[in-house]
């Protein structure tokens, strides 16, 4: 399977983590946003929408939008609860991240971090909106530990991805005590801490990820406090993306 996407993207990224998650061996081909190359012919006629990620699998047959392609990839896994009502609030959380926090929380991040606009500059709908979104997650994770159920699924993979950055698009996670703790769980769950924390899950623990939902047990004995934790990170990314 071939994976087209941008690395700075959190919706690339969603892919790259479920898969990664769950051992699906895969080639990913880097594919830049800002340099128009989802806009070339041939990207054009994988996927006329001109937009990663996109997934090529081995017969040839595309699919585009990253929530499809991740429950595509985490059919039959326990990244998808088994319970019909808990896999119908999972796919809430899904619309929900397409409709309500992406066009907001992301596209800030994007013109802010990427294209060097000023934040007092946003459109102050995409702020309050944004804003709303994070306050929403906020609330709802206040007595939770994943956004269903008890295990991680792809509801937190999806709403992870831009959640996790939103302070590039001005947005202080700090007002959100909740989601913080939330994202330092999941990003421990996803493995993307592998190398600064030690989990107990590695990136790559494919079978026990297939076989058994990771729970919240399986993380509060070791989980270190998220602020700390966050700073070094952020330090890291941003390193990266210099
Ligand atoms: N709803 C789509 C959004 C895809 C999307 O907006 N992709 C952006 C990168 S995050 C893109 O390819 N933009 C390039 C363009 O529109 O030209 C998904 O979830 O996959």
């Amino acid at each position: 399977m071939q994976v087209y996407g941008d690395s700075i993207s959190g919706n690339c990224l969603k892919v790259k983590w479920t898969a990664d998650l769950l051992g699906i061996r895969h080639e990913w081909i880097e594919t830049s946003v800002l340099e128009g190359t989802t806009r070339t012919a041939d990207f054009l006629a994988m996927n006329p929408a001109g937009q990663v990620p996109l997934v090529r699998y081995e017969d040839g047959r595309t699919l585009a939008q990253s929530n499809a392609i991740i429950l595509s990839l985490a059919e039959g896994s326990a990244l998808i609860p088994a319970d019909a009502y808990q896999r119908a609030k999972m796919l809430e959380w899904l619309f929900w991240e397409q409709y309500s926090h992406e066009p907001y929380v992301a596209v800030a991040r994007f013109q802010v971090h990427y294209l060097g606009k000023a934040v007092a500059d946003l459109e102050p709908r995409i702020v309050e909106r944004g804003k709303g979104a994070l306050t929403l997650l906020d609330e709802q994770l206040a007595d939770r530990t994943f956004l269903v159920g008890d295990a991680l699924s792809l509801a937190d993979i999806a709403l992870v991805a831009y959640t996790r950055v939103a302070h590039q698009g001005g947005f202080d996670l700090g007002d959100y005590p909740a989601v913080q703790r939330w994202i330092a769980r999941t990003e421990r769950a996803l493995g993307i801490w592998a190398s600064l924390h030690r989990p107990s899950l590695r990136w790559g623990d494919a079978e026990k990820i297939r076989r058994q939902p990771v729970r919240a047990a399986d993380f509060r004995a070791t989980t270190p406090a998220p602020c700390r934790a966050r700073s070094r990170h952020r330090g890291r990314r941003q390193r990266r993306h210099r």
